[in-house]
C-alpha cells in the first residue's frame, strides 16, 4: 500500500477546523500517481475566521497580544518551532518528498533551512526591542524625534510548490519574528509539510490565532485572503500572472504587497574558466530542485570559443544524473510536481523542436519510469531569442543554450528579458565578474556559482519577477511599519 499522509484539517485560531464546506482536495505522490490522502479546501467562509482570529491575537488583551509581546518572547516561540522541526526533520522530509516529488536528500536539507531560518529570524526579533525608539537629529532644537517600528498588522502568505515548507517559513518566520499575525495559504499542489507545521505550532502552545493555516485553491482561498479589507498586507511567492491578480487585489485596498514572481536567470560562461567546475555550477544552477527553482539559471550564455567543448561535457555529465523515485537512495533528480507541470514542460520542449531548436540532450520521459511525472533533464540548442523556450519560464529541467563573442554581447542577452531576479557569471577574471554583476538586471547575482541562498541575505528581483526582498534585515523589515513620534519640548508658551 502507498505511503499515506495524516489527515489533518485546517488549522485556525489554534485548533483543526472542519472547512465550511467540507471539501477536500486529493494529495497525489509524483513519483507513482498514486492517491496518497487528501487536504482540506477552505473557501470565504474559513478565510474570514482565520482572519478574525489573526485579528484577536494581534490585538487582544493589552499587554497579552503578539504585537505587543517583546521580540524576546516572540523569539522564544520561533526558537521551540526550531526545535520541533529539527526532531521531526526525517518525517518532514520523507512527506515533502512524496508530496511534490523532491529527492529525500534535498527535502532534509530544506528542512535544515526552515530550522535555520526560524533560528535566525529569533535572533532578529530579539534585536528588535533594542532598535526601539531609534532618535532622528531634527535641525531645530525644541523638537525631539524618534522612531518605532510596529508590526503591520495581520498579514496574508501565499506560498509556491516548489520548496512548500520552506517557501512558507520564509514569510512565516519574520512576520511573526515582527510581531504580526498571519495566515498562511500554501499551494493545493504541496501543502502536506504546512500543515505539518500546525500541528507543530500546537504542539509549541502557539498563542492561538498568531499563525492560521488554510489550504485550497487558488481562486477559492488565495482570492479572497488577498482581497480581505481585514488583512494589511500580502506576501506572495509564485507565478507572475497570479501576482499581477494579487497585487490588482490588493490595490483596491490600498494595500501593500511584496512579491516574489516567476524568472529566467542567465549563465554567462566566459572563455578563461576551468570548465569542470563551470559545468558543475551550470548543471546545479538548472536541474538542482528539478529546475523548479524561481532562480534556476536556465538560460547559458556561453563562450563561443569553449562552446563546442562546455556543451560536449555538459551533455555527458546530464546523462548521468540519476532519475528516479525521490525516496531511492542516491536520486539526485524526482519528477516534477504534477501532470500539469509535466504537461507543460513536455509542450514547451516540444515547441521549441518545430520552430528548429536541436535537444542535445533529454526532451522525454525516462525509459526506465513507467510511472510518474518524470522528464529526463534537457538542454536545447540552436535557439533564436525570439523562442517561447527562451523567453518563458519552464519551470522544469530545462537549459537552453546561446554563445557570444563579446562582453556586452553576453550583457545584452542576459538582459534581454522581463524578468530580472538572478543571474551567475563564471570567469577567473574578478574584475570583468564585479562589471558584469552591476550590468546584469537582478536582484540577485551569484559570481563563480549558481543558487547558494543564505537567510541573511536579501531575495527578491525587479522587472516582472516582482518587488520587495525577502530575508535578512530586509525580510523583517516587509512586516513593519515606521512611525515618527515627534514632540515639542520648549517651555514657551503657545
Ligand atoms: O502558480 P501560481 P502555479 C510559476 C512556474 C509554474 C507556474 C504555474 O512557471 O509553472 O508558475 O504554477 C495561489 N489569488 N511558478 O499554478 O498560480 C496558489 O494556490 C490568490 C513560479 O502553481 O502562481 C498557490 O498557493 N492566490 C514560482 C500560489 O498562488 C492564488 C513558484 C502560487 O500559484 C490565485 C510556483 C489567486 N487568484 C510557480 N491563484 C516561483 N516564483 O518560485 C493561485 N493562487
Amino acid at each position: 500500500m502507498a505511503i499515506q499522509i495524516p489527515s489533518r484539517q485546517l488549522f485556525i485560531d489554534g485548533e483543526w477546523r472542519v472547512p465550511a464546506l467540507k471539501k477536500r482536495i486529493p494529495v497525489i505522490n509524483p513519483a507513482t500517481e498514486e492517491t496518497i490522502g487528501d487536504i482540506p479546501a477552505a473557501t470565504a467562509e474559513d478565510v474570514q475566521l482565520a482572519v478574525d482570529a489573526a485579528r484577536r491575537a494581534l490585538t487582544r488583551n493589552k499587554g497579552k497580544d503578539w504585537a505587543s509581546a517583546s521580540g524576546a518572547v516572540r523569539a522564544k516561540y520561533l526558537r521551540a518551532i526550531a526545535a520541533k522541526i529539527t526532531e521531526k526533520k526525517s518525517e518532514l522530509a520523507k512527506l515533502e518528498s512524496i508530496d511534490c516529488g523532491k529527492p529525500l536528500d534535498e527535502a532534509a536539507w530544506d528542512m535544515d533551512d526552515v530550522a535555520g531560518c526560524f533560528e535566525y529570524f529569533a535572533d532578529l526579533a530579539e534585536g528588535l526591542d533594542a532598535k526601539q525608539k531609534a532618535p532622528v537629529s531634527l535641525p531645530m532644537e525644541n523638537f525631539k524625534c524618534y522612531v518605532l517600528k510596529e508590526p503591520i498588522g495581520v498579514v496574508g502568505l501565499i506560498t509556491p510548490w516548489n520548496y512548500p515548507l520552506l517557501m512558507a517559513t520564509w514569510k512565516v518566520a519574520p512576520a511573526l519574528a515582527a510581531g504580526c499575525t498571519a495566515i498562511l495559504k500554501p499551494s493545493e499542489l504541496a501543502s502536506v509539510t504546512c500543515l505539518e507545521l500546525a500541528e507543530v505550532c500546537r504542539e509549541v502552545g502557539l498563542p492561538p490565532g498568531v499563525l492560521n493555516i488554510l489550504t485550497g485553491l487558488g481562486p477559492e482561498a488565495g482570492a479572497p485572503l488577498a482581497s480581505h479589507p481585514n488583512v494589511d498586507k500580502i506576501a506572495f511567492t509564485g507565478s507572475t500572472m497570479t501576482g499581477s491578480k494579487i497585487m490588482t487585489a490588493a490595490a483596491q485596498m490600498v494595500k501593500p504587497v511584496t512579491l516574489e514572481l516567476g524568472g529566467k536567470s542567465p549563465i554567462i560562461v566566459f572563455e578563461d574558466v576551468d570548465l569542470d567546475k563551470a559545468a558543475e555550477w551550470t548543471i546545479f544552477g538548472c536541474f538542482w530542485t528539478n529546475g523548479q527553482i524561481c532562480s534556476a539559471t536556465s538560460r547559458l550564455i556561453v563562450h563561443e570559443s569553449i562552446a563546442a567543448e562546455f556543451l560536449d561535457k555538459l551533455a555527458k555529465w546530464t546523462k548521468n544524473i540519476k532519475i528516479s523515485d525521490p525516496l531511492e537512495e542516491g536520486c539526485r533528480l524526482g519528477p516534477v510536481v504534477s501532470g500539469g507541470q509535466y504537461e507543460k514542460v513536455l509542450k514547451l520542449i516540444s515547441t521549441a523542436k518545430s520552430e528548429g531548436a536541436t535537444i542535445v540532450c533529454g526532451g522525454v520521459r525516462p525509459e526506465h519510469q513507467k510511472k510518474g511525472f518524470f522528464v529526463e533533464p534537457t538542454i536545447i540548442t540552436d535557439i533564436n531569442t525570439s523562442m517561447q523556450i527562451w523567453r518563458e519560464e519552464v519551470f522544469g529541467p530545462v537549459l537552453c543554450v546561446k554563445t557570444f563573442a563579446t562582453e556586452d554581447e553576453a550583457i545584452e542577452l542576459a538582459n534581454d528579458t522581463h524578468y530580472g531576479l538572478a543571474g551567475a557569471v563564471i570567469s577567473k577574471d574578478l574584475e570583468r565578474c564585479d562589471r558584469v554583476s552591476k550590468a546584469l538586471q537582478a536582484g540577485i547575482v551569484w559570481v563563480n556559482c549558481s543558487q547558494p541562498c543564505f537567510c541573511q541575505a536579501p531575495w527578491g528581483g525587479n522587472k516582472r519577477s516582482g518587488f520587495g526582498r525577502e530575508l535578512g534585515e530586509w525580510g523583517l523589515d516587509n512586516y513593519l511599519s515606521v512611525k515618527q513620534i515627534t514632540q515639542y519640548v520648549s517651555n514657551e508658551p503657545w
